[in-house]
């Protein structure tokens, strides 16, 4: 599978086109505007999201509820092309008034996008290089979980720390697992745990007092994988760097860690690696899962647990000092309408960026035509795997 997103922060609407898609999946309206309001939750969106209701519209590839096997379209609107459709007309002429956007913020692409493309109005590129472009990316990967769901993986993540408030967890590795995703979803700020979910909030609270916003971490966890996905022979076949480029294509992200990441590097080898053992019931077992469920690129078969960084949004109400590009005059930073944080929603669409690899690694390795074809596929390997640890 593979896709092509569209459209600006306040254009008409988001357009994304999924080619690949096996025919004769199942696919619930229902399901991918769940997806899409769990991206707009959390605590600490801006106004924006109480202006948007996310919802989207299959144009193609869908028939009675399943995939056809053609290129599925999926467009989601934006409601707010109401009050912008003169600043952002795509036809006619420019309005007398039109207030351009010269004080690039830093730490958005205000800055080197306009030197990129030679714009005198940042907000030919902050219009798209918005995180509003993610709910495309969530509409996507909606398809992808129809089809893990189909194959028997479930793809859920959780906020661990929202600025310094932090989720107690003394092994992350073992209890994210078990995490319930009913539970995570009850919490502002898609944290498992009440005390810490009442800790970022008010880091929250008072990031937004003073104008500021807030970064933080987010862990991706998918069970159920089969073990041998992805690849080992080239860079690109190697799930780890697969998924890392996919949640690397996240605004904000600016760091991942798959099992124990950084920490494994201070610890010596028999500290770190899964011990491997055979349970003639279940088959090849491990001792633990540092790996967090890759090794050597491929799946182990052990839940994956994907950590995430973000960084604080750069739309600030304490504006951060920049240069006037039309005056060169030193100026304050374009304050926005923005997020104080989004660390919560960001986590939504990380699931959905593994979510997409992860789809896309079990047709690679199972066949893509149809959903029959994969399911038989699928059983004759397992099968297999049964054969030899017996
Ligand atoms: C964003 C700015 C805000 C956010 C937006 C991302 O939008 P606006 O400029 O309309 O207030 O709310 O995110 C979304 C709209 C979304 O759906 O996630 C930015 O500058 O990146």
């Amino acid at each position: 599978m593979r896709y092509l997103t569209a459209g600006e922060s306040h254009g008409p609407e988001l357009t994304a086109i999924v080619e690949g898609v096996p025919a004769g999946l199942k696919i619930s309206e229902k399901h991918i505007n769940a997806d899409l309001k769990r991206r707009q939750s959390g605590y600490g969106r801006g106004a924006r999201q109480s202006i948007e209701a996310d919802a989207v519209r299959v144009t193609s590839g869908v028939r009675f509820g399943k995939t056809l096997g053609s290129p599925v379209t999926l467009v989601v609107e934006n409601k707010d092309w109401e009050t912008w459709s003169d600043r952002m007309a795509v036809f006619g002429p420019v309005p007398s008034a039109l207030k351009r956007e010269v004080t690039p913020r830093p730490g958005h692409a205000d800055l080197v996008g306009a030197i990129k493309v030679g714009t005198e109005d940042c907000r030919d590129v902050l219009e798209r290089a918005s995180a509003r472009s993610t709910a495309s990316l969530v509409a996507v990967a909606s398809i992808a979980r129809e089809f893990l769901a189909d194959v028997g993986v479930e793809v859920f993540s959780y906020v661990s720390s929202i600025g310094d408030a932090c989720l107690n967890e003394d092994d992350p590795l073992l209890s994210a697992p078990d995490y319930k995703p009913l539970d995570i979803e009850m919490s502002e700020v898609r944290c498992p745990d009440a005390e810490a979910t009442e800790l970022m909030k008010h880091a929250i609270d008072d990031a937004a007092a003073k104008g500021e916003s807030l970064g933080g971490t987010f862990r991706v966890v998918a069970l159920g994988l089969i073990p041998g996905l992805g690849g080992y022979s080239q860079p690109d076949s190697r799930l780890t760097s697969q998924i890392g480029a996919a949640l690397f294509g996240i605004p904000a992200i600016k760091g991942v860690e798959f099992g124990l990441g950084f920490r494994s590097a201070q610890l010596r080898g028999s500290r770190v690696h899964d011990v491997i053992g055979l349970d003639r019931g279940r088959g090849f077992t491990r001792a633990s899962n540092n790996a967090g469920g890759l090794e050597g690129g491929m799946t182990t078969g052990l839940p994956l647990i994907v950590t995430c960084a973000m960084k604080p949004i750069p739309t600030l109400a304490c504006a951060l000092g920049t240069v006037d590009l039309d005056t060169l005059e030193p100026a304050e930073a374009s304050r926005e309408r923005g997020d104080v944080c989004a660390v919560p929603a960001a986590a939504v669409v990380a699931e959905a960026q593994v979510a997409f690899v992860l789809a896309n690694a079990y047709l690679e390795k199972f066949g893509c035509d149809d959903m029959r074809g994969i399911r038989a596929a699928i059983k004759s390997y397992r099968q297999r795997i049964r054969t030899m640890s017996k």
